[in-house]
C-alpha cells in the first residue's frame, strides 16, 4: 500500500458521525432516488396501516425472496425462535414411529439404571444420567436412519461409512443400545466404571476411550471442545485424502454431537470458519441445547440457540434450528399477530428452563398468560396438554427432517441446534439445576420413570431386584422381539453396528539401510542444526516410492523457520481451491505453491488445529484402513505446553506419528525469551504414556531414532504384528553444531534405549562421567577437554538420547521386582550401562533439572544434575547458559566439586575453578556473538 501524507486536520466541530448500518449502500450512488423513495413510502404505509408485526413479516419475506433470486443481500444473523424447517417442508418419516419409541424407551431405561446402579451404596463411581435422556432422540434417529457403519461399501476401499463423534458423557445411552444389540452383556452394563476390579478390561469405561475399548470407541470426546475441533479437522482430512487420490471419501460423513455448555470452550467455535471456508458439507454438528451445563443454565439471561445461530451463520454454516415439537405447529399456524413468536423470541433461557419443570397451569399463566391473544390461543387445551408441549429435539420427526436436510446440503457444513430438556422423561431430574448431583434413582423415581416409558416391568420385580442388589433390573425384550429385529435390520441396512473401531491397514513396506546412509556421514567442516537433519530425513522419506505419499507434513505457519519452504514447490501446500491468484513469488525458485493435491498441511496459526490434523492423519489406519504418517513440526513450547490435552486425546485415539519440537531448549532459541524457550516439554511428554521422547544430539542418532519410529509404528511389531500405538516426539534445535560421522562401533541399541557412550577418556587421574542430551552434548565435550587439559581429570562422555525412556525402563524393572518377590531383580538399563563407570556422574541438558533427575534413583554413583530451571528470557546463548549454569565451565566446576566431595581431589581446586570462570556471573560471557535464532 502506498501511504498518504498526514490526513487533513479535522475541523473543530466535526459533523455528527453518520450511523452506518452494515450492508447498507451508504457510499454507492443512488441512480434513481425517486424510485427509492417510492419503495420507502410503501413500506411506511404498510407500517402505519398494518402495524409492526405485519411490516416485519413482509420484510423477512422480501429478504427471503431476494436470496431465492440470488440477489446478494447480506444474510440475517439470526432468525425467529422457531424451527428452521416448516412443517410443510418436512419429509415423510420412513420409520415405524411406534417401534422406535419403544426402542428409545428400552435404551433410556437401561442407560439410567446403569448409572444409578454404579452409584449404589459402596460403589458410587459417578456418571451422567441426564445428558443422554436429553439427547436420546437425536442419537436414535441417527442410528436408525442415517449413520453408516463400517461395512458400508467404500468406493475407495479400506473402511467406509460415517465417523461419529459422540458427546462423551452420553456414553451410557450408547452402551445401552449396544446391549440391546447383543454387543455388550448385562454383566458388562453392571460394571460401568469398574474397569479393573472384575478383571482388567471386564468393565465399561466412563466415557468414549478407544485406548480402553479399542474395538468399540473410535473417537475420544470427553474433554470439552476437542470433539468440535477434531471433527472439523477429521472432515477436512477426509477431503485431503480424497483430493490427494489416496482414498475416495466422497460418501463419508462426519457427525459430531456436542453440548451447548461445551460451546463455551474456545476450541468449540475457534475453528468453525475453517469448515465453512473449505466447504465441508461432509460435516454435520448436532448441538444438544438443553440450556444447561453441570451447575445450571448455559446462558440463563440470554438465548444460547440464538447466540450460536448468529455465530454459525456469520461463519458461513448452514444452520438448522429444531426448537419445537410438532404439537406447537398448530399454535404457530394460528399466530396471525406474531404474538406467540414474539413471546418465544423474548423469553430468556432461564425462564424456559423454569417452564420445563413447572406444570401446565404455570405455563398457561406465565408463558401464554400475559397477552390475551396468547391465552386465547391455548384456551381449548387442558393444563396437561400444555405441560406436554414438547421441545423439538425430542420429536424424532422434526429431528429426522433436520438430519435429512443436513445430509442433502451442499457447499456448507451444517449445524443442527436442537432444543431439549436435560433429564427428559425422568421426572425427578428434568430441567433441575442439580441434575448432575442426582446419580441414584429412588424406588419412587424408578416407578414413575417406568410408567412414563410404558415398560412391562412389574412393581414386584422392581422391588425384589432393588432389595437384593440395591439397583433396578435391566430390560431386554429378547433378541427375537420385533423391536430388536427392527433395530438390527436398520443397522444391517446401514452397514453394521456403531460405534465400532476397526483396523484394516496392514504394515507398510519400509525403506532399508540406503535411505539412512546420508545422515550418518556427518557434516564434515560444516555445522548443521538437528532441526535441519530431521527435515532432511523427512525429505528423503517423502521421495520413497512406497511410503513417500503417506507423509503428512503439518505446521502452523512456521515452515520457513524450519527450512521447509524448500518443499513448497514440489510437495505444495494443500488447499482444496488450488491457487486462484498469481503468487507474489511466482518467479522465484522457492515459490509458495498451493494445490488441491498439496501434501503439506499449513494450518494457519492454530496449534490446536495442527494437533487435530495430526490426530486425524495418525488414526487413518483405523478410521480409513490406510496408513498415513503425520509429521507435525512445531515451534518450541507451543506444542506440548499449548496443546498437551489435545496430544493426550491423540494418544487416547491410538493415533501414531511424529511430533517434532523444533527450536527446542531453554537457551538455544536465542532472543525469544520467556514465553518461547522450551525448557520442559520432555517432562510434559513423559506424562503421556503413548509418547516416546528422544532428545538426540547428532544426525546419525536421528537416523536410527526416526527409522525406529517408522518401524515401530508402521512395521510388523507390536502386540498384533501391526505396529505399536505410540507417538514419536523428537526435540531438535536450531543451533548449528558439528555433526560427527557415525562411529564404526555405533551402539544402536543404546541410542534407542536412551544412552550410549560417545567418549572414553584416555589416561589416569580422577575420573568423572558426564551425561548430556541434545544440544548439551557439545557442552560436555568441551567440559571433558577442559577437565583434561586444565585440571587433570579424565571424563567419559555419554549422549543420553532419552531420559524419559531410561526412566520408564527403570520404573518397569522396579515394578517387575514388586510382582516377582523372591526372584532375582531386573537391572534397569541405565544402571547396567553406568555400573563400573568410574567416578561421580554429572548430567546436563537444556531443560529443567527434573528431566535428568527422572533417572536419579538408578544411577549407581553420586549423581548431580545441572539444568535450566525457571523462566527463560532473551539473551545470547552463552549468556543464557552461564545464567542457568549449564555451560561447559559450569559442568567443569560441578565435576570438580563432586570429586572434592568424594575426597578424590583437593577442595581448593573446585573453588579455584569457580573463581577463575566467574561461574555466577553472566557478564563473564557477555558480548560473545552468536548466530541469531528468532522467528
Ligand atoms: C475440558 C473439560 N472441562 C470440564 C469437563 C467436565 N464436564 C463434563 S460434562 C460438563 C458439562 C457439559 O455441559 P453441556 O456441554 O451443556 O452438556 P450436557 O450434559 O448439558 O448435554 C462438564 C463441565 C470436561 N469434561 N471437559
Ligand atoms: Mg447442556
Amino acid at each position: 500500500m502506498t501511504g498518504d501524507a498526514d490526513p487533513t486536520p479535522s475541523p473543530r466541530t466535526a459533523p455528527a458521525p453518520a450511523v452506518i448500518h452494515e450492508g447498507l449502500p451508504t457510499q454507492l450512488p443512488d441512480i434513481d432516488p425517486d424510485e427509492t423513495q417510492d419503495w420507502i413510502d410503501s413500506f411506511d404505509a404498510l407500517l402505519d396501516e398494518r402495524g409492526r408485526e405485519r411490516a416485519r413479516y413482509v420484510m423477512l419475506r422480501l429478504l427471503e425472496r431476494a436470496r431465492q433470486k440470488q440477489v446478494g443481500v447480506p444474510a440475517l444473523r439470526s432468525t425467529d425462535y422457531i424451527n428452521t424447517i416448516p412443517p410443510e417442508r418436512e419429509p415423510w418419516f420412513p420409520g415405524d414411529e411406534d417401534i422406535e419409541r419403544r426402542i428409545r424407551a428400552f435404551i433410556r431405561w437401561n442407560a439410567a439404571v446403569m448409572v444409578s446402579s454404579a452409584n449404589r451404596k459402596g460403589l458410587e463411581v459417578g456418571g451422567h444420567i441426564a445428558t443422554y435422556q436429553s439427547s436420546a432422540s437425536l442419537y436414535e434417529v441417527g442410528f436408525n436412519h442415517f449413520f453408516r457403519g463400517k461395512d458400508t461399501p467404500s468406493k475407495g476401499g479400506g473402511v467406509g461409512g460415517d465417523q461419529i463423534f459422540i458427546q462423551g458423557h452420553a456414553s451410557p445411552g450408547i452402551y445401552a443400545r449396544a446391549y440391546l444389540e447383543g454387543r455388550l452383556t448385562e454383566q458388562q452394563l453392571s460394571r460401568f466404571r469398574q474397569e479393573v476390579q472384575h478383571g482388567v478390561g471386564q468393565g465399561l469405561p466412563s466415557y468414549p476411550h478407544p485406548r480402553l475399548m479399542p474395538d468399540f470407541w473410535e473417537f475420544p470426546t470427553v474433554s470439552m471442545g476437542l470433539t468440535a475441533i477434531n471433527s472439523i479437522y477429521q472432515a477436512r482430512f477426509n477431503r485431503y485424502l480424497h483430493n490427494r487420490g489416496i482414498k475416495d471419501t466422497s460418501e463419508q460423513n462426519v457427525w459430531a454431537f456436542l453440548g451447548d455448555g461445551e460451546m463455551g470452550e474456545p476450541e468449540s467455535l475457534g475453528a468453525i470458519r475453517i469448515a465453512a471456508r473449505e466447504e465441508l458439507d461432509n460435516l454435520v454438528w448436532v448441538i444438544n441445547c438443553n440450556l444447561q451445563q453441570l451447575d445450571g443454565p448455559v446462558t440463563g439471561n440470554g438465548k444460547i440457540i440464538q447466540e450460536l445461530e448468529a455465530n454459525f451463520r456469520g461463519a458461513g454454516w448452514n444452520v438448522i434450528k429444531v426448537i419445537w415439537g410438532r404439537e406447537w405447529d398448530e399454535l404457530l399456524a394460528r399466530d396471525v399477530d406474531g404474538v406467540l413468536v414474539n413471546q418465544m423470541n423474548t423469553t430468556p433461557d432461564g425462564q424456559f428452563q423454569t417452564f420445563s419443570v413447572e406444570d401446565g397451569a404455570y405455563n398457561r399463566e406465565h408463558f401464554f398468560g400475559p397477552d390475551p391473544r396468547l391465552r386465547k390461543m391455548v384456551e381449548h387445551m387442558s393444563d396437561r396438554q400444555i405441560e406436554k408441549l414438547p421441545r423439538g429435539g425430542h420429536d424424532y420427526r422434526k429431528v429426522y427432517a433436520a438430519f435429512d436436510a443436513a445430509t442433502k446440503t451442499t457447499g456448507q457444513p451444517t449445524v443442527i441446534l436442537a432444543h431439549t430438556i436435560k433429564g427428559w422423561t425422568i421426572d425427578s431430574l428434568e430441567g433441575k439445576n442439580a441434575t448432575h448431583q442426582m446419580k441414584k434413582l429412588t424406588m419412587a423415581d424408578l416407578k414413575k420413570f417406568r410408567d412414563r416409558l410404558y415398560l412391562p416391568i412389574s412393581d414386584r420385580e422392581l422391588e425384589t431386584t432393588y432389595a437384593d442388589t440395591g439397583t433396578a433390573p435391566f430390560f431386554h425384550p429378547g433378541a427375537k422381539s420385533p423391536e430388536i429385529e427392527y433395530m438390527m435390520e436398520r443397522r444391517r441396512a446401514l452397514g453394521g453396528s456403531l460405534p465400532q473401531r476397526v483396523v484394516r491397514a496392514t504394515p507398510l513396506q519400509l525403506p532399508g539401510d540406503k535411505m539412512y546412509a546420508d545422515l550418518k556421514q556427518g557434516s564434515g567442516k560444516n555445522k548443521i542444526a538437528t532441526t535441519m537433519a530431521v527435515v532432511r530425513m523427512l525429505k528423503d522419506w517423502m521421495k520413497d516410492p512406497e511410503i513417500g505419499k503417506r507423509f503428512v507434513p503439518i505446521a502452523p505457519d512456521e515452515y520457513r523457520t524450519f527450512g521447509m519452504d524448500a518443499m513448497f514447490p514440489s510437495a505444495k501446500v494443500y488447499d482444496p481451491a488450488g491457487q486462484t491468484y498469481e503468487s507474489v513469488d511466482r518467479n522465484m525458485l522457492l515459490q509458495y505453491k498451493m494445490s488441491p493435491q498439496g501434501q503439506m498441511l499449513h494450518e494457519g496459526i492454530s496449534e490446536a488445529g495442527a494437533v487435530a490434523s495430526a490426530t486425524a492423519a495418525g488414526s487413518t489406519y483405523s478410521t480409513h484402513g490406510e496408513h498415513m504418517i503425520p509429521f507435525y513440526i512445531f515451534y518450541s513450547m507451543f506444542g506440548f505446553q499449548r496443546t498437551g490435552d489435545s496430544i493426550w486425546a491423540m494418544a487416547d485415539q491410538l493415533a501414531r506419528g511424529f511430533l517434532i519440537g523444533a527450536t527446542a531448549g531453554r537457551t538455544t532459541l536465542t532472543g525469544e525469551g520467556l514465553q518461547h524457550a522450551d525448557g520442559h516439554s520432555p517432562l510434559i511428554a513423559a506424562t503421556n504414556p503413548a509418547v516416546v521422547h528422544y532428545d538426540p544430539a547428532f544426525a546419525y542418532e536421528i537416523s536410527h531414532i526416526m527409522r525406529s519410529g517408522l518401524e515401530r509404528m508402521y512395521g510388523t511389531g507390536g502386540p498384533e504384528g501391526n505396529g505399536e500405538n505410540v507417538i514419536f516426539y523428537l526435540t531438535v534445535y536450531n543451533e548449528p553444531v558439528s555433526q560427527p560421522a557415525e562411529p564404526e562401533d555405533v551402539d544402536v541399541d543404546g541410542i534407542l534405549r536412551g544412552i550410549h557412550k560417545i567418549g572414553t577418556a584416555e589416561g589416569d587421574g580422577p575420573r568423572v562421567q558426564l551425561l548430556a542430551s541434545g544440544v548439551a552434548v557439545p557442552w560436555i565435550d568441551d567440559a571433558a577437554q577442559i577437565l583434561r587439559e586444565e585440571w587433570g581429570v579424565a571424563a567419559d562422555t555419554w549422549s543420553v538420547t532419552s531420559w524419559n525412556e531410561l526412566a520408564r525402563d527403570a520404573v518397569a524393572a522396579e515394578d517387575w521386582g514388586l510382582l516377582h518377590p523372591g526372584e532375582a531383580p531386573r537391572t534397569p538399563y541405565v544402571t547396567e550401562r553406568l555400573t563400573g563407570a568410574d567416578g561421580p556422574v554429572i548430567a546436563v541438558s537444556d531443560y529443567m533439572r527434573a528431566v535428568p533427575l527422572q533417572i536419579a534413583r538408578w544411577v549407581p554413583e553420586d549423581y548431580r544434575v545441572l539444568g535450566a530451571d525457571g523462566f527463560g528470557f532473551a539473551d545470547t546463548r552463552p549468556a543464557a547458559r552461564r545464567f542457568f549454569r549449564i555451560d561447559a565451565q559450569s559442568v567443569v566446576v560441578q565435576a570438580l566439586q563432586a570429586l572434592a566431595d568424594a575426597g578424590e581431589i583437593d577442595p581448593s581446586l573446585a573453588e579455584k575453578a569457580f573463581t577463575q570462570y566467574r561461574i555466577d556471573d553472566p557478564t563473564a560471557v557477555a558480548g560473545v556473538l552468536q548466530e541469531g535464532g528468532d522467528a
